[in-house]
């Protein structure tokens, strides 16, 4: 399998990243102390001691408190910047990053605070050679009523928005909840996503009505596919793209889920390899591809097709892809 050094410098897309899920303890630390946060720990060491989790639900009860260090436009801006800083070392040539507004507004953060920081971020991305794009995530385990009127909140800024998406804790949250939402929002042109995460309760029936009544572009995670091969064909038939994350995985069912990557590449679905909460589970994307690659002895055409894919399902108007790939 190929170098750390030639899967750093190979050009990629990410394309399944949550900002918040890129909170370094520095940064943590640093954010705490400007807005006066008591946040129960002191030093880096103490911040990445808190960071431990060994399942989905362990991971989020330390994400979402987490948060509370950030308060001010500037706190979301410097976020983001921070992250894409770390992108441009991993040769990351475009980012379609997720953000989580309810949980902030529901701490009681302005949508405008939150979106402002972030869009200003993205923007100026552009001059570290990055382009970059949010995508909307509502909280699955929230009420429908509560992404509607996040959407709403939204509606002002759809120019700016790239699409929408769903996550946190998929169990007993069908997408099947958020139907009226979606319907909504692709009414108003808005491209479509959602976690299918790993080896859910349910996970098949969640997928399918994730790609046949939600009509998805494209799947995060969703590697369970690979059951059903009625699935596969429609997949590839529809170029719907899987955005995986092996290290994640790894933390949250123990598994990297490589052998199911690895297959649903072989058989010609257009899967891509991403870092999800890459401060969290100390793994950026080249990480990630290393880690695959090490652990499952892909090729250096398989680590280049995943690359070639990023690009491929990336949300890039037509007339720009060639400059990608
Ligand atoms: C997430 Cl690992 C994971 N699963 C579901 N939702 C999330 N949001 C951020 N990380
Ligand atoms: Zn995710």
């Amino acid at each position: 399998y190929p170098t750390r050094e030639f899967i750093k410098q190979l050009p990629k897309a990410e394309l399944h990243l949550h900002l918040e899920g890129t909170l370094e303890p520095e940064l943590k630390l640093k954010l705490a102390k400007r807005n006066n946060i008591a946040i129960g720990q002191e030093t880096i060491e103490e911040v990445q001691e808190s960071y431990q989790f060994d399942s989905l639900s362990s991971f989020l009860n330390v994400y979402y408190p987490a948060m509370n260090v950030l308060q001010t436009e500037e706190d979301f801006y410097e976020l983001a910047w921070e992250y894409l800083k770390r992108a441009k070392e991993q040769n990351v040539k475009r980012a379609e990053v997720f953000f989580d507004p309810q949980a902030h507004t529901s701490r009681g953060i302005k949508f405008e605070t939150v979106f402002n920081g972030y869009y200003r971020a993205t923007q100026d991305s552009l001059k570290l050679g990055i382009s970059a794009e949010l995508i909307l995530c509502f909280l699955r385990d929230m009420s429908a009523e509560s992404a509607m009127e996040t959407f709403e909140q939204a509606l002002p800024y759809k120019d700016k928005i790239a699409g929408i998406g769903l996550d946190s804790d998929e169990r007993s949250n069908p997408p099947s909840k958020f139907f009226d939402v979606f319907k909504k929002a692709k009414e108003e042109g808005f491209r479509i996503t959602m976690h299918c995460d790993i080896d859910q309760e349910n996970s098949i029936e969640h997928i399918r009505q994730a790609l046949f009544d939600a009509k998805v572009e494209r799947l995060d995670h969703g590697t369970n596919i690979v059951e059903n091969p009625e699935f596969v064909a429609y997949v590839k038939e529809n170029n719907i793209g899987l955005t995986c994350c092996p290290v994640s995985n790894s933390f949250v069912v123990e598994d990297m889920k490589g052998k199911e990557i690895i297959e649903l590449l072989e058989q010609g679905v257009k899967v891509t390899v991403n870092s999800d909460d890459p401060a969290y589970f100390q793994s950026y994307i080249s990480d990630d591809l290393y880690a695959l690659a090490e652990n499952y002895s892909l090729t250096t055409e398989q680590i280049i097709q995943l690359a070639k894919n990023s690009f491929e399902i990336a949300w890039i108007p037509e007339a720009e892809k060639e400059n990608y790939i």
